[in-house]
């Protein structure tokens, strides 16, 4: 199982600590092409870069996008890349997992809540000391519908 994780980089890395917590459980359902976005050494500023590595980025990102079997999304840090990267997987009909923390006062944008039929494409409200328990929910749920492989 390929588990595309999106996450917020340079929309900010407050988040980033939870990031870790959920890779470290994806890992334990499959495999994470994106580990990256939970790296605590990679900052919101610390890789500028230009628009040809830029250009790399999104296009190695989108064809990841398309080998994954299903993508999971922590999306209460607002960020521009995470809010393309769904909708192009929406596009893709890819299995889709938002995880949203109403505890930070924040609302979701209604294009990302608004997208959800409770079934391809789920938003799920959570506080971080359940993480563990929906993921697990989500995959044992999900794990034989979304495997290209195990179908
Ligand atoms: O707009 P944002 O930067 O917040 O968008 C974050 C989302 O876009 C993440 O879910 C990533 O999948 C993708 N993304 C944005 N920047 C990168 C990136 N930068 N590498 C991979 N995916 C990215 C370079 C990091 C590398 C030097 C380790």
């Amino acid at each position: 199982m390929k588990i595309y994780f999106c996450g917020s980089i340079r929309g900010g890395r407050e988040d980033v600590d939870l990031y870790l917590k959920i890779v470290k459980n994806l890992k334990s359902h499959g495999t994470v092409m994106t580990e990256h976005v939970s790296n605590k050494q990679l900052t919101h500023t610390g890789e500028a870069g230009s628009a040809a590595g830029d250009r790399l980025i999104h296009d190695r990102d989108v064809d990841w996008l398309r080998q994954c079997d299903v993508v999971v999304a922590e999306v209460t840090q607002p960020s521009l890349g995470v809010g393309y990267e769904l909708g192009r997987v929406v596009d893709m009909k890819k299995r889709t997992l938002c995880l949203f923390r109403p505890s930070t006062g924040r609302v979701l944008s209604a294009m990302i809540r608004g997208a959800a039929d409770g079934e391809r494409f789920v938003v799920r409200d959570y506080s971080e000391a359940e993480v563990e328990n929906v993921l697990d929910q989500f995959f044992n749920k999900n794990l034989k519908n979304s495997c290209s492989h195990c179908s």
